[in-house]
């Protein structure tokens, strides 16, 4: 079985966008893949965090994954804590040590994020190696996300196939991004030419998946549109009309030409109110089963087996790394 991963930084509520983007694509191919699928607690330090909100959302992310249907009762699905192998730092140290900074500051992400602060850590410019190390560690060939992270997988390809020539071996499988034909960005409802975020400033430009069923009416009736009135998909010219027909699309389960073509003629009133329906509904269910998995040990269990699996895969291949660059003795 090829191996897939992919993490979902708990540094806050998950959005639509993050179900879209990512844990949607892990349910989906969970039976074809052996699946890494893990909280990246080290990224989300990142940026400034409160530790109680941290700890909570770490097993909070958890359950919302297996709320979304993750199985973790299949042998090959694999879920765990970052921070719980010691393995991601050692690696990602050995892999910054074979980046370079000039790569690094010109990820989009940490020009965004930078701006958004006066002071940032380092960490900041960093993370991106961190995040070719959770990948490189496991040889995963998958990587589920949406196009904001495309570029951060291009450079784990870069370090591996680096890595690789340099010490003359297979070290690394080079591994490739897995972008969901539909949902790969959903857009803020305030301003949608930026992605939606868990982060973001204002809660009205994202829909969490904890939400009130009022909150998600409320943040969808207010989406911004445009002046027109033409429901037509036009990611350019109507990101705001295009981003409601991409949710609709994701949960109602249809094409964008279904979603189009049911609200022909209908006015962006009829196409919030629909939206805003099948969100509920989706949303509603989702919060029920979530609330059952929290009150239950499954969380936890899950965790626990995830760790002893993945440190010992991870210990191997840091093994062999570190010979590779001559580390230890002889
Ligand atoms: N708006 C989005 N549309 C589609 N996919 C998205 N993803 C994030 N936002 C969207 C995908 O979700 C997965 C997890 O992302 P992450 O939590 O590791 O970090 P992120 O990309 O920085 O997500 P956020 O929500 O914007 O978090 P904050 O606000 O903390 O920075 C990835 O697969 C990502 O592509």
């Amino acid at each position: 079985m090829d191996r897939l991963l992919t993490g979902l930084q708990p540094s806050g509520s998950l959005t639509i966008g993050n179900y879209c983007g990512g844990i949607s694509q892990v349910t989906k191919y969970q039976n074809e893949y052996e699946t890494f699928l893990f909280v990246p607690d080290m990224h989300a330090i990142t940026v400034p965090q409160d530790p109680v909100a941290l700890q909570k959302n770490i097993k909070q992310a958890v359950g919302m994954y297996l709320a979304c249907g993750v199985d973790a009762t299949l042998d090959n699905m694999h879920i765990y804590v970052q921070s719980e192998n010691l393995y991601h730092a050692n690696l990602s140290w050995i892999l910054e040590c074979h980046s370079y900074f000039g790569e690094l500051t010109r990820m989009h992400q940490f020009k965004m994020k930078s701006q958004k602060n006066e002071s940032f850590t380092s960490g900041l410019v960093t993370y991106p190696v961190l995040m070719a190390a959770d990948i490189l560690l496991y040889d995963a060939k998958y990587v589920p996300t949406g196009i904001d992270q495309k570029q951060h997988v291009e450079l784990a390809r870069n370090l591996a196939e680096r890595f690789n020539n340099k010490y003359n071996g297979n070290f690394f499988t080079v591994p490739e991004p897995m972008i969901p034909e539909v949902g790969a960005k959903i857009r803020d409802l305030v301003n949608p030419e930026n992605k939606m975020s868990k982060s973001t400033d204002n809660p009205k430009a994202s829909i969490f998946l904890l939400d009130t069923e009022k909150d998600i009416r409320k943040k969808i009736m207010s989406a911004k549109t445009d002046s027109d009135t033409l429901v037509a998909f036009d990611e350019e010219n109507k990101p705001g009309v295009s981003n409601l027909l991409t949710i609709y699309s994701v949960f109602a389960g249809v094409t964008i030409e279904e979603a189009v073509a049911k609200f022909d003629g209908a006015n962006y009133g009829e196409l919030k109110r629909t939206t805003a329906d099948v969100l509920v509904e989706k949303l509603m269910a989702f919060q029920d089963k979530y609330n059952e998995i929290m009150a239950s040990g499954i969380v936890d269990e899950a965790m626990d087996k995830g760790r002893e699996y993945t440190n010992e895969i991870a210990a191997k291949k840091y093994d062999e790394i570190r010979r590779a660059v001559g580390f230890g003795r002889v």
